[in-house]
Formats: structure tokens, C-alpha cells, sequence
């Protein structure tokens, strides 16, 4: 199935060209998180708070939307003076409602729906009591908005909260939702001209089958996200050429078994092109292959500068 409707939106300095299955996404904004509140169970911790139920239906998000979730800031775990505010580690749960059970229940959210990759939550520190539920995940992630889906809870992964303290005030949550080139049904965006996309995260070709193009073109050309996969379960192929950037977080190439990624940069007559994570990544861990079986599909292309 092809779509073909085409939208042009210009500005005074380029343009964002969509054609066929584009799902624009979008910033959904920053929230405090108190690192005292969980939805993990408790023990012998009366200075724990329960965590806030995140309304997703005020916020727009529905079950299906992809939805992103980037840990902003850090916490202090402990009170000890040598310990610093530091601590990233933080899980959420989506519910079917805003119900949450007092700190003793073993499953303080009656309805849990499991979504995203598994996390383990260690046993209470007082008392060793087992604290872990299944349907909970980590953050950072990009995650689809599981079926019943109303409420989503956040907490730090910690076995005792009375003890948190953000001591600069920067924990928390920024939520959005992703832009989809190619989400149900083949898809393209090309920016050029000089035009700016920002995205919370980016998917390239989401579902089995989707072949989803993006083109970033010349010089000032840029797309910004927290995270970019190019080939989620399907064929994705991003195009970053003449002096055009792609800036944020980490790029996943052909995420999932059966589907296929290619990342391919190169520089024109307008100069040279830059894929920020790319280059962090190839010494690092920021460009992930997932899929071992369909590695051999890959292509990954990397012609700027004579980069290997
Ligand atoms: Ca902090
Ligand atoms: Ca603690
Ligand atoms: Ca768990």
C-alpha cells in the first residue's frame, strides 16, 4: 500500500517535503520527577512517596502512538555526604488506570500492562522483600503505547526512597512523540534548503514490509533527535548529503530481525556532511546492529571522508 498524498511546508529558508505515510511527531514538554515517589513496593520506608499518574489521554497519546521517553538530570540515591547527585537509573509502567496500591502490595499497579524492553527492581533494602514486577522498562526509550494503555507511572530503580534528594532540581521526564517516515505504508521526507527539524525521536521505516526514506540535503539542512532508527521492522534508509547534519543521541541501523538500515553520508559540491552520532559512535557504542541473522543484509555506508 502506497499513500499518495504529499505535504510541502516551506520556509523562508527551505522546505519539509512529505510524501506518502509521514507521522510528524512531537515535544510533549518536561516534567519534575520526585525521585521519593515509586510504584515499587516498600518497606520500613515511610519517607517514600507515591509516584504521579501520568494522564496519557491529557496529553494526547494513545495506545499505538510511539512514544518517547528521554531521563533528564540525575539523583542523589543516598544521603551520605560522598554520595553525589549522580543517579540516572529510572523505570515507568503504563496502567489501564490511575490506581496505585499502598507501598506493602508486592503489585502496587493493578493495572499493569507490560510494554518496552524487561528491568529488574532489587529487593526492598529493609527487609529484602522482592520488589520486581514484569510489565515495567527502563528509560531511556522509545516505546509503543501498549493496548488499554490510560496511565503511565515513573520512578527511580532504587530499593529505598525516603532518601532521595535532587539537590539541583533537574530530575525528570521529557516526553514526546516520535516522527515515523514510513509508519504503515511507504513513506518520504527530504529537508533541504537549510531547514531545521527537531524530533523527541525519529523511526525509519516502522513497520514489516514499510520501505521509509529520509533525505537530509545541504548546507544548514539538519535533523535534531534524542534518538533515530533507521529500519525498525522495516526498510529504512536515511540520506544525509552536501554539508547537511544529523545531531542528538544514539542511531539504531536494522533494530529488529527481518528488517533493513542504511545510513549513508556523503559530501557534495556544498561540503561536507556530518552525522554527529555516527562519528561518536564508531569508536563507541551509539550505532547498534540488531538482528544478527540479517547482518549480512545490511549496508552501511559511510563515504564521507573515507570514515571506516
Ligand atoms: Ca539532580
Ligand atoms: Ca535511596
Ligand atoms: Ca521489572
Amino acid at each position: 500500500m502506497l499513500l499518495l498524498a504529499t505535504a510541502v511546508a516551506t520556509s523562508a529558508r527551505g522546505a519539509i517535503i512529505d510524501v506518502g505515510d509521514v507521522v510528524r511527531g512531537g515535544d510533549l514538554g518536561f516534567f519534575k520527577l520526585d525521585p521519593q515517589a515509586t510504584y515499587l513496593r516498600t518497606n520500613n520506608d515511610p519517607g517514600a512517596k507515591s509516584a504521579f499518574p501520568f494522564d496519557l489521554g491529557a496529553l494526547g497519546i494513545s495506545p499505538g502512538d510511539l512514544l518517547t521517553l528521554e531521563r533528564v538530570g540525575d539523583y542523589r540515591y543516598r544521603g551520605g555526604i560522598a554520595d553525589g547527585d549522580t543517579a540516572t537509573a529510572t523505570i515507568g509502567v503504563f496502567s489501564g488506570s490511575a490506581t496505585l496500591l499502598g507501598g506493602a502490595n508486592p503489585n502496587r499497579v493493578p493495572g499493569a500492562i507490560d510494554a518496552g524492553t524487561d528491568v529488574f527492581s532489587l529487593p526492598t533494602d529493609s527487609g529484602g522483600l522482592p520488589t520486581d514486577i514484569s510489565q515495567d522498562f527502563a528509560l531511556t526509550t522509545t516505546v509503543v503505547v501498549p493496548t488499554g494503555a490510560s496511565h503511565l507511572f515513573i520512578s527511580p530503580n532504587d530499593s529505598f526512597f525516603g532518601d532521595n534528594t535532587d539537590p539541583d532540581n533537574d530530575y525528570g521526564v521529557r516526553l514526546g512523540t516520535a516522527l515515523i517516515v514510513g509508519d504503515t505504508a511507504n513513506g518520504m521526507r527530504t529537508i533541504n534548503g537549510g531547514d531545521s527539524v527537531p524530533a523527541p525521536g525519529t523511526v525509519i521505516g516502522r513497520a514489516a514490509g514499510v520501505i521509509g526514506t529520509l533525505n537530509v540535503d545541504g548546507a544548514g539542512s539538519a535533523l535534531g533527535s534524542a534518538n533515530t532508527t533507521v529500519g525498525d521492522q522495516g526498510t529504512g534508509t536515511l540520506n544525509v548529503t552536501n554539508a547537511a547534519r544529523v545531531t542528538g543521541g544514539a542511531i539504531a541501523v536494522g533494530r529488529r530481525l527481518g528488517s533493513d538500515g542504511t545510513l549513508a553520508v556523503s559530501s557534495g559540491g556544498g561540503g561536507r556532511s556530518d552525522v554527529q552520532q555516527l562519528r561518536q559512535s564508531r569508536h563507541r557504542e551509539g550505532v547498534r546492529f540488531h538482528g544478527d541473522r540479517d547482518r549480512e543484509r545490511r549496508r552501511f555506508e559511510d563515504r564521507d571522508q573515507g570514515r571506516r
